[in-house]
């Protein structure tokens, strides 16, 4: 790194998020980390100021999963503790986020006062910080920052998973020096067992009759998604891709199945992959939430399940061979090209939807029509809840397009991350599937929206409360308030609002909101209490079954 001699720790620091191509960092100021913010602002990196500091977590993960790497710049405990579960959601789904905390000077930590913002100790933060992080440091010395910098970005780069650097105040102008250049750490493959583990790969594959490839979020994580295509194409395998894999590849591609997710799947989709006798997982979690909560049926014996962690091929693991030498040698190995599987069932050009201007508007009829209104520029976000289940069936045009917590499912995370997103990819507009319950939660940080100049689509599931639960346990705890969500732009100052209550109405805003470019727009599309999309009434229908 260049003028690493005479460098600072602060601009050591901001070099670094440079180096690593970060362009935005999300954030709060406080007294602890003002001094660092004054240099962020001098720095050509921008400040994107947030309302809460879970929702500066949020975007940054959503920078991370579209840009690659992203970044947080908090204030030491009431903004870095606040950050916790949006920085958790990152970890439990593999998205790159540096957590950059203030914290007080050592020289004010001496003799352990209580400062403010002190939980228990002036470790306390850290300590939390290390369950949910891959690296984490405080910079509390000058001669081993530098090295402590690179070793965090080093691992959050790697892992794909956060990293943790507290800066203390005191430090951010103390000159820190370089002990030694940073060890090349790319791990390699063990030729041996890697020729082993291709060898025993392809002879199950070449046995078999119906193989089917199951694609994950690494293959977004890790930029796969060219391998993928490669593979799929020079042997003809179809792919399925996982809930949090879904947009990993092209969904209009005519090797691509749809999504997989044992019960809540389309059965055509389920079924396909579970009569398969070779299954390859290429990069996928086998989460409850992939599986469609433990209701899939994979058969070890016919799993060959590769990711960055491990290479299982039915009963056993290979140790010493990375992700992405494995892939490279299957598309060098001699995989036969089958003949186009047949796949008639999957629909391939978009139907036309009729819009039925008077009929009060449904679940089911919104993601329908949402469907045809997905264009090559869109990146869809999605909350959990019906957002997400419903969303499960859209068309994806793009791959990395479509992001949501689909694992950790906390809700709250589309409208901080659509800012994030489009931030990344300042050519895409952002359609966001948000319920209300969890509109309610970060909603408000519209806000930034307007302030950055951003306009995403943000269509409110208004199902008046937390709908998904009421199909669980109803009760009064599911009911929320009933706001006038088409009202906001009045208070933000900017945006357009609309009530949906036919479908008529919908098509209309649609079309408005299409051409409405200079700010959000935000649809409440009222829905009848007990409305559900196809994917939620196919879980229950076939938990009911096993009951
Ligand atoms: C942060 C957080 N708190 C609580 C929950 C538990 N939870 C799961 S679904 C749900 C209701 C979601 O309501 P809404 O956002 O309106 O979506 P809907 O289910 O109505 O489509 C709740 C409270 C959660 N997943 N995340
Ligand atoms: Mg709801």
């Amino acid at each position: 790194m260049k003028g690493q001699k005479d460098a600072t720790i602060g601009e050591y620091l901001l070099a670094k998020l440079q180096e690593y191509n970060i362009q935005h960092v999300f954030g709060i100021p406080g007294d602890y980390v003002l001094r660092f913010y004054q240099l962020l602002e001098e720095s050509p990196i921008h400040h994107v100021g947030m309302t809460r500091e879970d929702a500066a977590g949020y975007a940054a993960d959503a920078y991370a999963r579209v840009h690659g790497i992203g970044a947080a710049c908090v204030t030491y405990c009431v903004g870095g503790l606040s950050m916790t579960n949006s920085i958790a959601g990152a970890y439990a789904e593999k998205s790159p986020v540096i957590v950059i905390s203030g914290a007080p000077g050592m020289e004010e930590q001496r003799k352990d006062p209580l400062l403010h913002h002190k939980v228990r100790n002036f470790l306390t933060q850290k300590h939390i910080y290390d369950q949910i992080t891959v690296a984490g440091t405080v910079l509390n010395d000058p001669v081993t920052a530098f090295d402590e910098i690179d070793r965090v970005f080093d691992a959050v780069y790697r892992q794909k998973r956060p990293g943790y650097i507290e800066l203390p105040r005191d430090m951010v102008d103390a000159r820190g020096r370089q002990l030694h250049q940073p060890a090349d750490r790319e791990t390699i493959s063990d030729p041996d067992t890697l020729r082993s583990a291709v060898q025993e790969i392809v002879d199950l594959i070449s046995e078999s009759e119906n193989p089917v490839i199951l694609a994950g979020v690494e293959l977004h994580r890790f930029g796969f998604q060219d391998k993928l295509v490669k593979l799929i194409e020079k042997t003809n395998i179809p792919v399925a891709a996982t809930v949090l894999g879904k947009s990993v590849i092209r969904e209009d591609h005519p090797l691509y199945l749809g999504i997989y997710e044992g019960a809540m799947g389309r059965d055509e989709v389920r079924q396909f992959v579970e009569s398969s006798d070779c299954v390859i997982i290429l990069g996928a979690f086998m989460t409850d939430m992939n599986l469609g909560i433990y209701t899939a049926k994979l058969e070890r014996e016919q799993t060959i399940y590769i990711t960055s962690e491990q290479v299982l091929v039915k009963y056993h693991a290979y140790e010493d061979v990375t992700f992405s030498d494995l892939l490279d040698s299957l598309l060098e190995a001699p995989l036969l090209k089958r003949e186009s599987p047949v796949l008639d069932w999957i629909e391939r050009s978009d139907r036309q939807v009729d819009i039925q201007a008077d009929a009060p508007i449904t679940v089911t009829r919104l993601f329908e029509i949402l469907n045809g209104f997905i264009a090559d520029d869109t990146m869809v976000i999605a909350d959990i809840g019906d957002s997400l289940f419903g969303a499960i069936d859209l068309k994806i045009h793009q791959r990395t397009d479509f992001l949501s917590p689909a694992y950790y499912t906390s809700m709250g995370f589309a409208v901080p991350a659509s800012i994030g997103g489009q931030l990344a990819r300042p050519d895409k507009r952002v359609v966001v599937l948000v319920g209300d319950g969890a509109f309610q939660m970060t909603g408000m940080e519209l806000s930034t929206s307007v302030r950055q100049g951003l306009n995403p689509i943000v269509v409110v599931i208004n199902n008046h409360g937390y709908g998904t639960e009421r199909h669980l346990q109803e009760g009064a705890f599911n009911d929320i308030g009933d706001w006038q969500y088409s009202q906001l732009p009045k208070v933000l100052g900017a945006g357009k609002g609309f009530v949906i209550r036919t479908e008529g109405e919908l098509d209309d805003a649609l079309k408005q909101a299409i051409a409405h470019t200079e700010s959000f727009v935000i649809l409440d599309v009222q829905l009848d209490k007990l409305d559900q999309s196809p994917a939620l009434m196919r879980l229950a229908e076939r938990l009911s079954k096993r009951v």
